[in-house]
């Protein structure tokens, strides 16, 4: 692990556009940041994909259309569980296993305390894993449905949410479902004031990767010679997340054994946080053999749950 992460580190800061792997920001200091994040009220997307979940779960539940027959529902980046309870409470009486999958076995064990605490005599079985590898054993499991929520999608480029959605979609049968939380597109102000929070939650949840470089590769990164700087393009809906230095200067590395140079505001690309609209939902749906069978706003329309299948 700590082999991956310097190597990821040092190709991510010997590029002439540097960057680092978002998926770094989440260490324990991370995961504390974060939830603080989802519980501030500029992160409207915590509460947005919330209220369709408290709203809308019959119809959620209907639209899977199981009838009887057991099948699993598989959730991939599983998280706190939240939203996920709401869904699995209504779900009781019907035949079913709830997999969640999740990077960290932590996260797995605490999940598992809290569920069958709240809904006793739950099916559970976590798995350990990054979704992009487990998805190929998908293929195997019965009928099911995918759960992929939060707006985790758009933490994924363009490229690599194809390639995930083709996976994805390769692993399913037709009777199988998919349920996907993607952030809408919407005011702009909204947006910058979720991904620059005047708690400076999300600036310290950036400057955490350069801590977690100090901490568990031997960098020299003196945090505060550098700030947190994001943007936002409706255009193109892409939220992105940078780290700017605020002036000439070197940082070494010991576990990468290199030294990188950065000029005064040379930025660090850490994050994309993708917004969609509906135009581009329903083409990445056709993209990868999937079509929309129904979709789930908010009150505000800020956030859409969407529910594909096979086409
Ligand atoms: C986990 N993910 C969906 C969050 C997002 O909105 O992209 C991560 C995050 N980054 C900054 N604030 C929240």
């Amino acid at each position: 692990m700590i082999k991956t992460f310097a190597k990821e580190v040092d190709a991510g800061l010997d590029a002439p556009k540097k960057s680092l792997p978002s998926r770094y920001f989440y260490d324990k200091k991370g995961d504390e940041i974060f939830v603080r994040i989802m519980n501030m009220p500029e992160y409207y997307l915590t509460n947005a994909e919330l209220e369709i979940f408290n709203c809308q779960t019959p119809e959620l539940i209907k639209s899977f259309g199981m009838n009887g027959e057991h099948f699993e529902v598989v959730e991939l980046g599983a998280g706190d569980g939240v939203k996920v309870v709401k869904l699995l409470k209504q779900l009781v009486g019907h035949n079913f296993t709830y997999t969640p999958i999740d990077i960290s076995i932590n996260a797995i064990e605490k999940l598992k305390n809290r569920l069958l605490g709240e809904i006793p005599g739950l099916d559970f079985e976590g798995q350990q894993g990054e979704y992009f590898d487990v998805l190929d054993s998908l293929k195997a499991v019965g009928k099911k449905v995918i759960l992929f929520l939060g707006s985790n999608i758009g933490n994924l480029t363009d490229s690599r949410a194809h390639e995930f959605m083709v996976k994805i979609s390769e692993s399913m049968n037709s009777h199988d479902k998919l349920l996907i939380g993607f952030d809408l597109k919407k005011n702009p102000a909204v947006i910058k004031n979720a991904y620059n929070d005047p708690h400076g939650y999300t600036r310290d949840f950036n400057l955490n990767l350069l801590c977690r470089i100090n901490r568990e590769l031997g960098g020299d990164f003196i945090i505060h010679k550098f700030k947190h700087s994001p943007e936002y393009n409706n255009d193109t809906g892409a939220a992105l997340s940078y780290l700017e230095s605020l002036e000439e200067q070197t940082v070494h590395i010991n576990a990468t054994g290199k030294s990188y140079k950065f000029r005064k505001g040379e930025r660090i690309h850490t994050e994309i946080s993708r917004k969609y609209d509906l135009e581009t939902i329903h083409k990445i749906a056709k993209d990868t053999g999937l079509i929309v069978k129904k979709t789930f706003f908010d009150s505000r329309k800020y956030f859409i749950d969407v529910l594909f299948e096979k086409d």
